[in-house]
């Protein structure tokens, strides 16, 4: 199995989040993806393949062009206005308020997101495009008949809306190479989210559609971000109703009641009929994440692998969240060979 990899994530540095009342550096950070492929180097899964340029036309697809073009201005208006800290969001515009983009930069900021765990620097924008391209790559891997490929993208994607970035993430990698093999002819496609947290985005992109069914498992939204999104009623609407399913589970959750409903999800993507499963792969379900609440240990990661693999569809993975860095690349490593010898 390749991964596609690409050192343009080391853009994104140096950002920051809001937590506990306090501006800290981000969970999400740059040596998250480094030990991810130090591990898959040193299990010798196949070769790194750098990703190849999409042009923004596959992003547009399943993201607004107006949010897009957002994206790759913000830094340079932040920096017209002399500011030199990463430019994070901080205002939001409550219902009865009016969706009219600003033209300030700060008003932009809070326009084009969902809460202030995005923020821009100067590589951030090279470092999301260069992610979503690792997702396209893989996808044409796929295309062209590898039964997996491994997507190490970062920033990660499920969390991003149509016009909202949120939750570290800017480009929905995980829709995009959904949509990217809709476009190149595949009938039914299925997103299967393990990240710890319910993946909003994803499920808000693709909630009318009945061609991709969007399957997430992830932390109780009533206990744990996003909070607003991710309970077990929300089943799709209009064509897309029914091809979305929630799977929203307790704090301190072990790994045989995850497993339970990473059957229930596999069972739902085999009687939709799905050619080809987009993974969206966080490990932040591990016992160690400084940031969740699951109990997952890295030995089961291997099962976890295995049981993707069962589903017997050509699998693309797209790194979303994990924040352990010690046990990241373990954790992710461990997945994917579980994958190869399930
Ligand atoms: C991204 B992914 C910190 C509380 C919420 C956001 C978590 C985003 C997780 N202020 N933090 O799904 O791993
Ligand atoms: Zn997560």
């Amino acid at each position: 199995m390749k991964t596609v990899y690409s050192p343009r994530h080391f853009g994104h540095s140096g950002h920051v989040e809001l937590y506990d009342g306090a501006v800290v550096p981000a969970f999400e950070k740059p040596e998250r993806a480094e030990m991810i492929r130090a591990a898959i180097e040193a299990r010798g899964f196949g070769e790194i393949v750098a990703p190849a340029a999409h042009g923004l036309d596959p992003l547009r697809k399943v993201h607004g062009a107006d949010y897009v073009g957002f994206l790759g201005r913000a830094w340079e208006l932040w920096t017209a206005e002399g500011r030199t800290n990463p430019a994070l969001p901080s205002f939001w515009k409550a219902p009865g308020m009016r969706a009219i983009e600003p033209e300030a930069i700060d008003g932009k900021l809070g326009h084009f997101s969902f809460d202030a765990g995005c923020c821009l620097v100067a590589g951030s924008w090279d470092a999301i495009q260069a992610s979503a391209d690792a997702a396209l790559t893989g996808a044409d891997l796929i295309a062209g008949g590898a039964r997996a490929a491994f997507a190490l993208c970062r920033p990660p994607g499920h969390h991003a809306h149509a016009a909202n970035m949120g939750g570290y993430c800017y480009i929905n990698n995980a829709a995009v190479a959904a949509q990217a093999f809709r476009d190149r002819g595949a009938g039914r496609v299925a997103v299967l989210d393990v990240d710890y947290h319910h993946g909003n985005g994803t499920q808000s992109i693709l909630y009318e559609r009945p061609d991709v069914l969007v399957c997430s498992i992830h932390a109780d939204p009533r206990l744990e971000y996003p909070y607003f999104l991710g309970h077990a009623d929300e089943t799709g609407a209009g064509a897309g109703e029914g091809f979305n399913v929630n799977f929203p589970l307790p704090w301190g959750t072990d790994f045989e009641s995850w497993h339970a409903a990473l059957e229930a999800a596999a069972r739902r993507i085999g009687d939709y009929g799905a050619e080809i499963v987009v993974v969206s792969l966080g490990v932040d379900t591990y016992k160690g994440d400084p940031i969740s609440r699951f109990r997952l240990d890295s030995p089961d990661y291997l099962s976890v692998g295995a049981r993707i693999a069962r589903m017997g569809l050509p699998t693309l993975f797209v790194m979303e969240g994990g924040y352990a860095v010690e046990a990241v690349g373990l954790n992710v490593a461990n997945t994917l060979e579980g994958f190869l010898q399930g």
